[in-house]
């Protein structure tokens, strides 16, 4: 039996856990099966999978301790724990300020970029009941997006337009980065034109050994198309990632 299983739908932010999974794999700390959520059909809302996070999410992990079946949710949590758990893996740095730096761009992607911002773009249905006031979410998680979008380039190292990852050596920093630049890339923000830095970041995490792999995985490109947006848009046709 597989130590780890992973909850994910194809390029949403459980891609960052894939890809730390791979990781954990690859340097032969833990094996791990998948099983598949499709957001876009609703698999989400349906009972089989309710029963396993009703808050009706992905990432969810699922894993045993002493042969007690735990099921844990929320990104940043089962990042946490992979790390508690693997500490030799490299999946972060374990020094405690260089560690800190890297929760502090996990956390700060994880709420203010995703939970904030992009869930706006996401799900302006959630937000407003009218096409007009939809709309305008969707506009203000955009321009959310765009300061963000500033700030994060500012914060990469110069150097990184030549080698290195956001931390240097390669973490789940970029794990989860990589999650929102193929967001940024299918959400019209054209990084590859504005954003150099983390173009150069994004193109080296792309050829990293898990990161493809996990890609191949989830049957996803940088720049799959976005799924037509239902004309009726409701909190119940929602598309995503
Ligand atoms: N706070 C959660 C958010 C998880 C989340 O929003 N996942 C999205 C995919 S990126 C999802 O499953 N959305 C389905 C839905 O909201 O219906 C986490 O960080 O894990």
């Amino acid at each position: 039996m597989p130590h780890y299983r992973l909850y994910y739908a194809p390029g949403a932010c459980s891609l960052a856990v894939h890809i730390a999974l791979e990781v954990l794999q690859a340097g032969g700390h833990a094996d791990y099966a998948t099983t598949r959520v499709l957001l876009p059909a609703g698999d989400q809302r349906k009972p089989e999978f309710l029963a396993v996070n009703p808050r009706g999410h992905v990432p969810v992990l699922s894993y045993r301790v002493d042969g007690e079946a735990q099921t844990l949710t929320e990104s940043l949590a089962i990042l946490r724990l992979l790390v508690d758990r693997h500490p030799h893996a490299g999946l972060l740095p374990v020094a405690p300020t260089a560690a800190a730096r890297a929760w502090e761009w996990l956390s700060w992607l994880a709420t203010d970029v995703h939970a904030h911002a992009f869930m706006q773009v996401f799900y302006p249905a959630r937000y407003a009941a009218d096409a007009a006031a939809q709309a305008a979410v969707e506009d203000s998680g955009r321009a959310l997006l765009s300061r963000y979008w500033a700030d994060l380039e500012s914060r990469l190292p110069a150097d990184i337009l030549d080698n290195g990852y956001a931390l240097g050596a390669f973490s789940l920093v970029d794990a989860m980065l990589i999650v929102f630049y193929r967001w940024a890339v299918r959400y019209g923000f054209e990084p590859q034109q504005h954003y150099p830095r983390w173009t150069a970041l994004s193109m080296r995490t792309l050829a990293h050994d898990s990161v493809r792999r996990a890609f191949a995985d989830e049957c996803i490109r940088l720049d799959d198309p976005l799924p037509a947006r239902q004309p009726a848009f409701t909190a119940t046709q929602e598309h995503v990632a």
